[in-house]
């Protein structure tokens, strides 16, 4: 639907304009709200910026799951920051698309009733407190390939935005790695769940970085205005070029019989994740697609009254008049 509406809407911006704007974009300058864009390079910001500040908020789901469970109080003060992290995350996101000329709540809106997306990894359950590990190992891992570049993309909020995000990202990830070692050098039994965190986890990762090259619809696009600045192959290959050795530091086995390193090419080979599973997970019918929109709709609802009891506050106050000196 969006690919569309930036379509059509492009063709409608004036030539000339457009043609400056893209030299501004290859001359690396950075694009500042108030400046002219083109309606699709505007909507295209909206949606993955929009997409990205959702993954954040929907993101906090699958690790809240553990904060009352997690192993020692440390453990559990380390992931209440981390969760909280996120939603921060999520507000620095929201505020850079405002500039663009939606509302929170009109994103919000649109994540509720399904007409925009977030990330797929969040649909999958965290079963275990090996959970934790793999997905700040591998699913911040995944994220912080994917956000470090955009730390230069061209839009000047979301590329400052990315900053901040990346270097508590870079600490997510450290923590999850942490986890796992504990896991894999322990007993048996945390070894197991290390590994079965793995397996579980792998696929999923590699999922999202979107799909295959010549699947992805906006990619093209998108790295001509500097809002990607990678395929989605390339940071996937980036990915489990970082990973693979990682998993044999952990003495863990990647769930992947063709994972091999690759002299040549220098990088590794692997297998391609089951694009039909993520296309079916899209489409909402992953483990927890259900599951994670009624939560949200749910904290939606029910923190209604506190917008509207914020919203009369400020009216009040607003309407007030101001005292003489
Ligand atoms: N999940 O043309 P393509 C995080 C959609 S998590 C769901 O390649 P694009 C975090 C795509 O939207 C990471 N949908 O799209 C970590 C499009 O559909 P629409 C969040 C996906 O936009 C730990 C269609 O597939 N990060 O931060 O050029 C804890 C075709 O794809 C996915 C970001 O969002 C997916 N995995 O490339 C908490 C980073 N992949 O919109 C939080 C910023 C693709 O036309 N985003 N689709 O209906 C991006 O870099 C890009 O948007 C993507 C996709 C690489 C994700």
């Amino acid at each position: 639907m969006y690919a569309q509406m930036i379509k059509s809407e492009a063709t409608q911006d004036d030539p000339e304009k457009l043609a400056a704007f893209q030299a501004r974009i290859d001359a690396g300058d950075t694009i500042e709200p108030k400046d002219w864009m083109p309606e699709g390079y505007r909507k295209t910001l909206i949606r993955q910026i929009g997409q990205h500040a959702h993954s954040e908020i929907v993101g906090q789901l699958p690790e809240g799951n553990w904060i009352t469970r997690a192993p020692t109080l440390e453990r559990k003060t380390i992931l209440l920051a981390k969760v909280q992290d996120e939603a921060g995350h999520g507000l620095y996101l929201y505020c850079a698309a405002e500039t663009l000329g939606v509302s929170r709540d009109e994103l919000t809106e649109m994540l509720l009733d399904g007409r925009m997306k977030y990330s797929s990894i969040f649909n999958y359950p965290t079963l275990t407190w090996a959970d934790m590990g793999a997905v700040g190992w591998l699913v911040d891992g995944a994220a912080i390939m994917n956000q470090v570049p955009l730390q230069r993309t061209s839009y000047g909020p979301y590329a400052r935005a990315m900053v901040r995000i990346c270097k508590e990202e870079s600490f997510h990830q450290r923590q999850g790695f942490d986890i796992m070692m504990k896991m894999a050098n322990g007993t048996a039994a945390q070894r197991r769940m290390a590994q079965d965190a793995l397996n579980r986890f792998w696929y999923p990762s590699l999922m999202m970085f979107g799909p295959s090259d010549q699947d992805s619809v906006h990619s093209a696009q998108s790295m001509k205005w500097r809002i990607k600045m990678n395929s989605n192959d390339e940071l996937r290959q980036k990915f489990v070029d970082q990973t693979a050795p990682q998993a044999a530091f952990l003495g863990l086995t990647v769930p992947d019989p063709d994972l091999c390193w690759n002299e040549e090419k220098g990088g590794y080979d692997f297998s391609q994740p089951d694009w039909d599973e993520f296309f079916d997970v899209l489409r909402g019918n992953g483990p927890c697609n259900t599951e994670r929109l009624a939560e949200q709709n749910r904290a939606w609802d029910e923190g209604k009254w506190v917008r509207e009891g914020l919203m009369a506050h400020a009216a009040k106050k607003n309407a007030q008049p101001i005292a003489a000196e």
